[in-house]
This record gives C-alpha cells, sequence and structure tokens, in this order.
C-alpha cells in the first residue's frame, strides 16, 4: 500500500493534462463518454505525446475532444494520483498538469469523447466527479495554484491526501 511519505518517484510518472476553461463566474466541464473517467464530468485532456511540451498537449487535447482553439492558457496545479489496488498488468499511477483557458475562439461542441456544459462554481456537480476533486478543485476555483497528491484504495476512492498551495492564480478575479 502507498502512503504519502513513501511514494515511488513522482518524476518518473506518465504525464496526462486536465483543462478547464472559465468565464464570468462558470466553469465549462465536459461528460467524459468513454475511457478513463466515463460517465464522470471532467476538464477536458490527456497523454503527453513524445516529444510535445505539456502546454502544447493540454491544447491539443482542449482543441480535439471539445473543438474550441485555444488563445491563451496558464498552469495552474500539478497533481500526482497513484492508486493502490491495480492488477500488475495495469498502471493509473500518473502526473496530472492541470491548466485555466480564459481566451479562446469558436464555441464548444459535442465530441466522440466528451459533451461540454456550463456551471455555475456554485454548483459544481461533484457527486459525478472523481471523488478527489471535491477537495481540489474548490481550491484552484479559490484562485490558488496547487501541487496535490492522492493516493486512491479500494473502489476508486480517496485514502489520503495532501493539498500544498504554491501561489496565486486569481482565477476569477
Ligand atoms: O487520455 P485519458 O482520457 O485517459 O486521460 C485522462 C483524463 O482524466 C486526463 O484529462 C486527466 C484526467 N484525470 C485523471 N485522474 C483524474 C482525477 O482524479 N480527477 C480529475 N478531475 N481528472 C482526472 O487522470
Amino acid at each position: 500500500m502507498y502512503d504519502l511519505d513513501n511514494l515511488p518517484d513522482k518524476n518518473s510518472l506518465r504525464k496526462v493534462t486536465l483543462s478547464f476553461i472559465i468565464k464570468d463566474g462558470k466553469i465549462l466541464l465536459a461528460m467524459k463518454k468513454r475511457g478513463f473517467g466515463a460517465g464522470l464530468w471532467n476538464g477536458y485532456g490527456g497523454k503527453q505525446l513524445p516529444g510535445e511540451s505539456i502546454t502544447k498537449t493540454a491544447k491539443r487535447e482542449t482543441e480535439e475532444e471539445i473543438g474550441i482553439k485555444v488563445k491563451e492558457m496558464k498552469r495552474i496545479g500539478t497533481i500526482y494520483f497513484f492508486f493502490d489496488k491495480m492488477p500488475k498488468d495495469q498502471n493509473w499511477n500518473q502526473q496530472v498538469a492541470v491548466f485555466a483557458i480564459k481566451k479562446w475562439s469558436g464555441r464548444p461542441r459535442e465530441s466522440e469523447e466528451m459533451k461540454p456544459e456550463w456551471f455555475d462554481i456554485d454548483s459544481i456537480p461533484f457527486n459525478k466527479m472523481w471523488d478527489d476533486d471535491k477537495y481540489w478543485l474548490p481550491e484552484i476555483i479559490n484562485g490558488f495554484i496547487i501541487e496535490a497528491t492522492f493516493i486512491f484504495g479500494n473502489k476508486q476512492k480517496v485514502r489520503s491526501f495532501e493539498i500544498k498551495s504554491v501561489g496565486r492564480s486569481r482565477l476569477f478575479e
């Protein structure tokens, strides 16, 4: 079992991105239709390709999944995920780079993978999101840049976690 004081090297983890579009007190989430996290509301993102910068990954994945053109994005967090109970041939441990997008063009549209929808920041559907999101997304919304670690135990539930604020993004100011 993993422990917050005894984790594998975080730098060797697979890198994926997670981005959120933000506007006028609202956040654009998307229903994931297939793959990892299907049936849950989330941001948009995916795996870094070889030779690609992480910012480029975030931009590419967002453009592919909800069909907008990203004009400006800001890094607002890094989250490390470790899963206790995984079969040996599967590895979900990963490092997620979190971004906020405040400038874009085009209209978000549904893709094969994602169905976007705007939510008021006071009514985020945490009960239909990853179990960890209710802990860290409020910090992001409150304008903090975070570095967090989550350990998942049974049934994709958080077993332990730590969230550090490492700066201010002033996202909604
Ligand atoms: O390419 P793929 O669909 O497997 O990428 C997974 C996406 O899910 C990627 O955008 C990162 C994101 N993601 C995780 N874990 C978690 C999590 O615990 N909470 C949220 N909100 N997103 C997550 O991989």
